[in-house]
C-alpha cells in the first residue's frame, strides 16, 4: 500500500529532551535525585555512565538547535532544571548563571523560529529537598516548587509561549514509591505514593493558577504518559482490573488536569482501603478551578492487564487490583522490553476526543530505543535506522486516522532529538534522530533525521508498509 498521508496545516514537528538528560551537570550548584543516585550507586547505571557530561547541551546550544532546524524541527521541548535555575530553594532566589543559560536557549530558538515548550519538572527533584522533606509526599515541596515556577515565569514568561508543569508525573510515583526503579528505589510504598500523587496534582494546579494570574499571554499544559489498559478478556473480573488500572495510572492525572476532579473509582477504592490522600477543601478548590490549556501525551507502550491472582504486597499497593500479563500477539522492542502497539495512539486520541472535551493536545514523546546502534552504520558513518522510520510511520498513520475523525491533535514530537542520557539505562538504548559519540561528543544525523526533514517539509509522508492500519 502506497499512500501519501498529510497532516493539518501548521502541524508541530519536532522532538523532546529534558534538562537533566541532555545538559550535563556543568556549573550547576545543586544535584537532583538522579545526579545524586549516580554518585552513590554508579553500578545501577549501564556501563556506570552518569549525567555529568550527558550530551553536553550546556556547551552545544547553538550547534544543536541549528542541527535540529536542519532536520525540519519547527518546535522543540526541553526542561528547566530546578537545580540549575535556583540558588536557594527556600526563598526561590535564582542562580544568575542558570538564568543566563536558559535565556540563551530561548534566544536561539527564537532566532531559528523554533517554537519552544519549556517543562518545569522532569523527574529531577533536588536531592536536598528529598533529604530535608522526604520528597513529593510532603506538601512543603509543593510550595517550594511553586516558588521555582514563579521564578521561571518572571525570568522567561514574556519570551516563552508554551509551558508544561510536569513530565510523566505518574512515573515519579511508580519509580519512586511503587516499584523502585528511580532513586530512592522505594518499593511497595503505596500509601506514601498516593499522597505524592495528590501533592503533584496540587502542585500542577497551583502553578497553572499562578501562570494564568500572571497574564503572560502564553499557554500552560502538562505532559502525561498515557498507557491504555487493555483487559485480557471480557470476563467481568478482567474488565474490573482494566478499569482500575485506567483510573490509577492514567485518569489520576488526566482528570484533575482537564476536569479538576479525581476519578471516582480511584477515590472510592482508596477510601474503602483507608489510604486516601490528605487534602483540604481549599486545595481541592484549587485543583477544581485550574485546568491545563493543552495536553502533551507521551506514548510508548500499552498495559495488558488481568484480574490479580494473588496479593503480591502485604501493605496497600495498586497491584491489589490488577496484574500485568503478556499478550500472546505482542510485538516487543527487545532492547527496552516495551510492547510496540501503534493502534493505542488512535485509542488515546479517541478517549481525549470523547471523554475529555476534545481538548487540544499533541504527542509529546513517542520513540524507539535501540541498543548498540553502531552496528547499523553504513560506510559513511550514518546509522541506517529503518526500524525507527517504520516505527514512526506506523504510529503516525494511526494518529492521522484519529485526526481525520476529529481528534484535536496539533503536533507530533518524537523522543528524542539527539541521543541522550537516561535514568539507569544511561546511553544503552539510543532514541535520537542524531547519534552521539560519547567519547568525542560528535553528532551525526541518522537516516531517520533525514526522513524527518522530508516529513516536516511536506507535512506528510508516504505510508508504504505492508501492515494495514485498521
Ligand atoms: C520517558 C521519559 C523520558 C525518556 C523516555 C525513554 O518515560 O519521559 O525522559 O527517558 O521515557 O525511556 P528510557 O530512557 O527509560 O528508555
Amino acid at each position: 500500500m502506497n499512500q501519501f498521508i498529510t497532516f493539518p496545516k501548521n502541524f508541530w514537528w519536532g522532538a523532546a529532551t529534558s534538562g537533566p538528560q541532555s545538559e550535563g551537570t556543568f556549573e550547576k550548584k545543586h544535584l537532583n535525585i538522579m545526579d545524586y543516585w549516580h554518585t552513590v550507586s554508579p553500578e545501577d547505571f549501564f556501563d556506570q555512565v552518569g549525567p555529568e557530561t550527558a550530551s553536553d547541551f550546556y556547551h552545544h546550544v547553538d550547534e544543536d538547535l541549528e542541527m535540529l532546524k536542519s532536520i525540519g524541527f519547527n518546535s522543540f521541548r526541553t526542561s528547566i532544571q530546578w537545580t540549575r535555575m535556583i540558588k536557594d530553594f527556600e526563598t526561590g532566589e535564582v542562580d544568575p548563571q542558570g538564568v543566563a543559560f536558559y535565556k540563551h536557549v530561548i534566544q536561539k530558538c527564537k532566532e531559528l523560529d523554533i517554537k519552544l515548550i519549556l517543562n518545569l519538572h522532569h523527574f529531577d527533584l533536588p536531592i536536598e529537598l528529598m533529604q530535608k522533606y522526604g520528597g513529593w509526599h510532603n506538601k512543603k515541596v509543593v510550595d517550594l516548587f511553586v516558588k521555582f515556577a514563579k521564578a521561571c515565569f518572571e525570568e522567561f514568561g514574556h519570551d516563552v509561549a508554551y509551558w508544561t508543569t510536569f513530565n510523566e508525573p505518574m512515573v515519579i510515583i511508580e519509580g519512586g514509591y511503587f516499584y523502585g526503579f528511580h532513586y530512592p528505589k522505594k518499593k511497595g510504598h503505596g500509601t506514601e505514593g498516593i499522597q505524592a500523587l495528590y501533592n503533584i496534582n496540587l502542585a500542577s494546579a497551583k502553578v497553572i493558577q499562578l501562570y494564568h494570574d500572571m497574564h503572560l499571554g502564553g499557554e500552560i499544559g502538562i505532559i502525561l504518559n498515557l498507557t491504555p489498559a487493555y483487559p485480557r478478556s471480557q470476563d467481568p473480573k478482567d474488565l474490573e482490573a482494566s478499569r482500575f488500572t485506567e483510573a490509577m495510572f492514567n485518569n489520576s492525572f488526566l482528570d484533575p488536569a482537564i476536569k479538576g476532579t479525581f476519578p471516582q473509582l480511584l477515590v472510592d477504592t482508596l477510601k474503602k482501603d483507608g489510604v486516601l490522600w490528605e487534602s483540604t477543601e481549599e486545595e481541592l478548590d484549587i485543583i477544581r478551578n485550574n485546568h491545563v490549556d493543552y495536553l502533551g501525551v507521551n506514548y510508548y507502550h500499552p498495559k495488558r492487564v488481568k484480574a490479580p491472582e494473588e496479593r503480591a504486597y502485604k501493605d496497600w499497593m495498586p497491584d491489589w487490583y490488577f496484574e500485568e500479563w503478556q499478550w500472546p500477539e505482542c510485538r516487543m522492542n527487545p532492547y527496552r522490553g516495551w510492547e510496540i502497539y501503534p493502534k493505542a495512539i488512535y485509542d488515546i486520541a479517541k478517549n481525549i476526543q470523547e471523554n475529555y472535551g476534545n481538548i487540544k493536545w499533541y504527542i509529546s514523546e513517542n520513540g524507539m530505543g535501540v541498543e548498540n546502534e553502531e552496528k547499523f552504520k553504513d560506510e559513511s558513518g550514518m546509522i541506517i535506522d529503518d526500524y525507527r522510520i517504520d516505527f514512526y510511520k506506523e504510529h503516525l498513520a494511526y494518529l492521522k486516522k484519529a485526526i481525520d475523525e476529529g481528534a484535536n491533535c496539533f503536533g507530533y514530537h518524537a523522543w528524542t532529538s539527539i541521543d541522550c542520557w537516561s535514568w539507569a539505562n544511561a546511553y544503552k538504548n539510543r532514541y535520537g534522530f542524531i547519534s552521539l559519540d560519547l567519547k568525542t561528543q560528535e553528532r551525526t544525523i541518522k537516516k531517520s533525521g533525514y526522513w524527518f526533514k522530508e516529513l516536516s517539509d511536506h507535512n506528510g509522508y508516504t505510508y508504504d508498509l505492508d501492515i494495514e492500519i485498521k
